[in-house]
C-alpha cells in the first residue's frame, strides 16, 4: 500500500481517462500536466497528497488488487475478467457506457461442430454459455475481433458494442445481450481500511459529480 497520507489513484488511459478526468475536477483533483500529452506515469496534481498513475484498461485493476495503487477507475468489462480478491467495486461512475454482447453474421448458426466464439472476454463468455448450458470454443483473441468470423476463424464474437457501427462496417450484426459495461470507481480493500476518512471523502464528492453528470 502507499504512503499513509498519500492517495495514489490509478486511471486507465483512452477513453475511460478522457470521461473520468472532468468528475475528478468536480471532486476538487485536478493533473497539474495532462495525462495525454504527459509522457510521465505519475502525475502530480493541485492536491499535494494525490498522484494519478496513467495505466493500461486491462491493468488497472491489477494496481489496485496489490495495493500499488490505492484506488482506480475501471471498465466492468476488464472487472470482470481481472482478478480481484483485494478489490471494493464502490460507485459505478457511469460513464464509458456500452454493451457486452454476442455478435456475428445475420442468422449465424454452427455448421456441424460447436459454436466457435472468438473474444478478448473468455472469463465472461464461458460464463454466459455455460449458464445457458451451451457448449462452446472460446478462442482468445487481443483485438479487432470483428474480423474472425469474416474469415471462418469463429462463428461469432462476444465483444464491446456502442454505436454497433464498428459491427455494421464489417457485416455483422448484434445477436445477444449479455451485460451493461460502465465504468467503475474500485479501491484496495486494505487501502480503504485505514484511509478510510480521504476516502469516503472523496467518494462522496464523486457521487455528487455522478449525479450532477445526468
Ligand atoms: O487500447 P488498449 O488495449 O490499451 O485498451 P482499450 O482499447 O481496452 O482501451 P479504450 O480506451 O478503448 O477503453 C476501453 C474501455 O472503454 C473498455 O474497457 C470499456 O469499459 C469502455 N468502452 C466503452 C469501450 C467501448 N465503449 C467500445 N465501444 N471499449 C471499447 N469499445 C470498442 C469495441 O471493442 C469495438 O471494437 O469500440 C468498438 C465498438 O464501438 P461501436 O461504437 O462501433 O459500437
Ligand atoms: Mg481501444
Amino acid at each position: 500500500m502507499t504512503h499513509a497520507n498519500t492517495l495514489t489513484i490509478a486511471l486507465s488511459k483512452g477513453r475511460i481517462l478522457k470521461e473520468t478526468l472532468p468528475l475528478l475536477e468536480t471532486a476538487g483533483i485536478v493533473p497539474l500536466e495532462h495525462p495525454d500529452k504527459s509522457r510521465k506515469l505519475i502525475l502530480d496534481t493541485n492536491l499535494p497528497h494525490v498522484k494519478l498513475l496513467a495505466v493500461r484498461a486491462t491493468d488497472a485493476p491489477t494496481y489496485v488488487n496489490y495495493g500499488a495503487a490505492d484506488m482506480g477507475v475501471a471498465g466492468k468489462d476488464v472487472l470482470m475478467e481481472a482478478d480481484g480478491d483485494n478489490l471494493y467495486e464502490l460507485l459505478d461512475l457511469k460513464i464509458a457506457p456500452c454493451r457486452l454482447m454476442v455478435a456475428g453474421p445475420q442468422g449465424a448458426q454452427p455448421a456441424g461442430h460447436r459454436l466457435r466464439v472468438a473474444t478478448k472476454y473468455v472469463r465472461s463468455a464461458r460464463q454466459y454459455f455455460a449458464a445457458k448450458g451451451e457448449q462452446v470454443e472460446l478462442i482468445k483473441l487481443y483485438g479487432s475481433m470483428e474480423l474472425a468470423p469474416l474469415v471462418g476463424l469463429s462463428d461469432v464474437i462476444v465483444d464491446l458494442v456502442d454505436t454497433g457501427n464498428t459491427l455494421k462496417a464489417n457485416g455483422l450484426v448484434p445477436l445477444e445481450h449479455i451485460a451493461e459495461i460502465s465504468s467503475r470507481l474500485i479501491v484496495n480493500q486494505h487501502a480503504y481500511k485505514l484511509k478510510h476518512h480521504i476516502i469516503v471523502d472523496l467518494v462522496q464528492q464523486l457521487q455528487q459529480a455522478v449525479n450532477d453528470n445526468g
